[in-house]
């Protein structure tokens, strides 16, 4: 490798701007003439609109129109879609409400979009639809997922009788009935995962801008995949045909999957500037984020695991209700089944699985696919019943993992995936030997004479990201391809420029694509950009989420990197009078191996675009693309051990140490990755002891609407994390790498539970460990 090659710790390009404010974000944009919505939102978490009288609204200062949901329609804008198709266990296809983006009868959550205020100023729009009269008639509201489904629940959809989406099942039924009729153990919990709020720094913004003069339509916007939205907003939404819209999504402050969606804003606006013949800037409040922004996880569970005598597991069952909210947004139906249901064998043989999953609708906002998405929850039923087990049986955790791993591969689970490679006996080793495991007890003594409760707890996870490959998703009901395109454009001074499909919004791209290009023509940093984030420029791509920059979009790179070394050398060779086979390119040279004979790097590039003297039939220029389509997921895997101390006066849990041991396979960017786990860490640990939506039950009101309520981690709350690496190569994907993204979201929640449950000695704690429940789970163990 070289200093800026694969494998080097490259201080992040892109951070200059964004820890200087220079970052420029959608709100940033100021279109000539651009004027400012705001929406009218339901305030009832189920109503019927009587009518709704915008006159008052209207004649408000600065006000330029007010629209609505059945304008919307008479337009032919459509409902909003869900892009994944799941068949129940009868074979019926899931039961799917209409999603208007304005609401034209009915209300189905508080913070649903009923009508659009354009105005002079942002001020004046809001103003205005403070005024604007909804006639509601309110209506009884179902919030909790258990109860959804009770007879005389209220209805959300007339589409999906008892509020059920889909009864769907994975895995064999009868093997897992014969295993645990053999069981000599089982052990069995009750698990609730509890919704998120998924807080990206960066609330969601959209400008549309519709061009008359041109026909063409421009959409800024807070996008972590902006040629899906373009394909999504043309062909289903029937805002622009594909051709006359162009969508930008420049710097995005986090987006942590909620930003995958299209959302009814970014749609309204670019109808509304069509209307109002004016460009329409939207950007959301703090507490429109909490109301609106897809909200994550929110199942309950129950799971069993069977034993022989040995310890081995023989069988896992689940039985999951999983909370879609008001609407099926675009991923909410593949998360709870294809992203969950399918990692349940997490890194263990276990020969029989079955899951059932009722995904029901309720009258609380969209739930979708947030950091890890299904994988988290997945890794939580495992790795809450295998901690589980080993105390119930009196044997170390440790020891009934190691007894259990997949120890060769590749390794079929019953429940699809095919694991491709890993080493889980070298990932305990690792994360057993940071924390110094075998002195727990000594510390905890230590900690016992100082007053506090110490735990210690684990996870073991196994994640698969950079989901693919397109026909096998597109079997599994996928209504997308999974693939990534790249362009490498050498410019005929040799300065390079790649165009990517995937999206950075944080994850460092700029600087780890570019290493892949240093890395293979020895070229200085400096001279490479990474181009993203714009239809018109990038000619087609899916996005980053699933963790899938990396395996998917860097594969795709490597693909067009390895058609332009191939015609950089033909043109090396035909300069040099050499043979193509002996041309070397590094250092930003090409040379003549085992000779003195040299072209550098800008003087080739500079010939294939005089094209002067290029060797007979060869087409001008230096410039490739490839699409990659992978042939499998990708597998990270990782051993995460987490210690607390518990106050037993207060409750509070302090993490005093953490370590995550993850396999990402081959690491492009160490320093990255690492930041990546640590961001990740935050958010599982945040899940954990801090975080979770609460909806009245009754109202349906949000009751965690502000930062007041819901509790974000803080510095404070987080230890200094040790993050030891091991390698196993992915046999999939060029460059061997494996996704970094989720797993710190995914491996974390388990692992602290886990601690805390070992420090009070009771089992029965659910997310998040707030000090209330640490103290009541506290006492109701020392009372029995
Ligand atoms: N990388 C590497 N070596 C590897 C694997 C990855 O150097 N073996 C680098 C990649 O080149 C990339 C970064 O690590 O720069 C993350 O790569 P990858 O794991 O492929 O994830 P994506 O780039 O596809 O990002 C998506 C992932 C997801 S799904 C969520 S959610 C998430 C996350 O990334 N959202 C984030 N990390 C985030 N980080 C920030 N700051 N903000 C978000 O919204």
């Amino acid at each position: 490798m070289g200093m800026e090659g694969i494998g080097a710790r490259v201080a992040r390009k892109e951070d200059k701007r964004f820890i200087t404010g220079a970052g420029r974000y959608t709100d940033d944009f100021v279109v000539p003439g651009m004027k400012f919505a705001a929406f009218v939102r339901s305030p009832h978490a189920h109503a019927r609109i009587r009518g709704i009288d915008v006159e008052a609204a209207r004649a408000m200062p600065g006000v330029i129109d007010v629209l609505t949901g059945p304008e919307m329609k008479t337009d032919g804008i459509g409902n909003i879609i869900c892009g994944w198709m799941i068949h129940s266990k009868d074979g019926s296809p899931m039961k799917m409400g209409a999603w208007s983006p304005l609401a034209t009868d009915t209300v189905r959550y508080v913070g649903d979009a009923v009508a659009i205020v354009v105005a002079e100023t942002r001020g004046q729009a809001r103003d205005a639809a403070e005024v604007v009269d909804v006639d509601y008639e309110e209506l009884e509201a179902v919030i909790l997922p258990e109860k959804a489904m009770d007879p005389g629940a209220p209805q959300v959809h007339p589409e999906a009788e008892n509020n059920l989406i889909f009864d769907w099942v994975l895995g064999d039924e009868a093997a897992v009935e014969e295993a645990f009729g053999k069981a000599a153990h089982r052990v069995k919990l009750d698990i609730l995962n509890n919704r998120l709020i998924p807080n990206a720094i960066e609330p969601r913004s959209a400008i549309g801008h519709y061009n008359k003069a041109e026909d063409h339509y421009t959409c800024y916007t807070t996008s972590q995949n902006p040629h899906v939205a373009r394909l999504v907003m043309s062909a289903f939404y029937n805002v622009a045909p594909e051709n006359k819209l162009r969508v930008i999504a420049p710097d995005v402050g986090g987006g942590f999957g909620s930003k995958i969606y299209i959302y009814p804003e970014e749609i309204t606006c670019l109808w509304a500037s069509k209307k109002t013949g004016v460009p329409v800037k939207w950007t959301a409040d703090r507490s429109e984020s909490f109301l609106t922004d897809a909200h994550a996880r929110d199942h309950v569970t129950t799971a069993e695991i069977a034993l022989d005598a040995d310890h081995r597991i023989t069988a896992l069952r689940a039985d999951t209700i999983a909370n879609l909210g008001a609407y099926m947004s675009l991923f909410s139906s593949a998360t709870p089944t294809y992203l969950y249901a399918t990692l349940l064998s997490g890194q263990y043989e276990i020969p029989a699985i079955y899951c059932n999953v009722k995904a029901v609708y309720t009258h609380t906002c969209p739930v979708d696919a947030y950091r890890g998405a299904g994988r988290p929850e997945a890794t939580y039923v495992v790795e809450r019943l295998v901690e589980t087990a080993a105390r119930e049986l009196g044997i170390s955790p440790v020891e009934l993992r190691r007894k259990n791993f997949i120890k060769s591969f590749p390794y079929q689970t019953p429940v699809i995936m095919n694991y491709d490679s890993g080493d889980f006996g070298a990932l305990i080793d690792a994360a057993t030997k940071a924390i110094d495991y075998d002195g727990f007890a000594r510390r905890k003594e230590e900690a016992k004479a100082r007053g506090k409760l110490r735990g210690i707890g684990m996870s073991c996870y196994i994640e698969a990201c950079g989901i693919a490959p397109s026909a096998a998703v597109g079997s599994l009901g996928a209504g997308v391809g999974l693939w990534e395109s790249a362009e490498i454009r050498v410019n005929a001074v040799g300065t390079v420029e790649v165009l990517t499909g995937a999206h950075s919004h944080g994850q460092g791209h700029e600087t780890t694509f570019a290493q892949l290009v240093c890395d293979r023509f020895g070229l200085p940093m400096d001279n490479v950009s990474i181009v993203h984030g714009d239809t018109d420029k990038v000619q087609m791509g899916m996005g980053t989420y699933g963790s899938r920059s990396g395996p998917v979009g860097m594969s795709a790179i490597v693909k067009a990197l390895d058609k332009v070394e191939a015609k950089a050398k033909k043109i090396a060779a035909h300069i040099l009078e050499a043979d193509e086979g002996d041309i070397v390119i590094e250092n930003g040279e090409c040379k003549v191996a085992g000779t003195d004979k040299t072209v550098p790097w800008f003087q080739l590039a500079l010939a294939a675009y005089t094209a002067h003297n290029l060797p007979g039939g060869m087409e001008p220029g230096l410039k490739e693309g490839a699409f990659y389509d992978p042939t499998n997921f990708t597998f990270p895997s990782g051993c995460y051990i987490c210690e607390v101390e518990v106050d037993p006066d207060t409750g509070k849990t302090e993490i005093v140490q953490f370590v995550a041991a993850d396999d990402f396979g081959r690491v492009i960017n160490p320093m990255i990755v690492e930041g990546q786990v640590h961001g990740g860490l935050a958010q599982g640990i945040g899940q954990a002891l801090l975080e979770g939506a609460a909806y009245d039950r009754t109202t349906g009101q949000l009751v965690t609407g502000s930062y007041m309520d819901y509790t974000m981690p803080r510095a404070d709350d987080l230890p200094s994390f040790q993050v030891p690496m091991t390698e196993t190569i992915c046999p999939g994907n060029p460059l061997g790498i494996k996704g970094c993204g989720e797993a710190g979201a995914i491996g974390s929640p388990p692992a602290v539970i886990n601690a805390i449950t070992d420090a009070i000695g009771n089992n029965d704690l659910s997310m998040p460990a707030t000090p209330q429940k640490v103290w009541a789970a506290l006492n109701a163990a020392t009372r029995h």
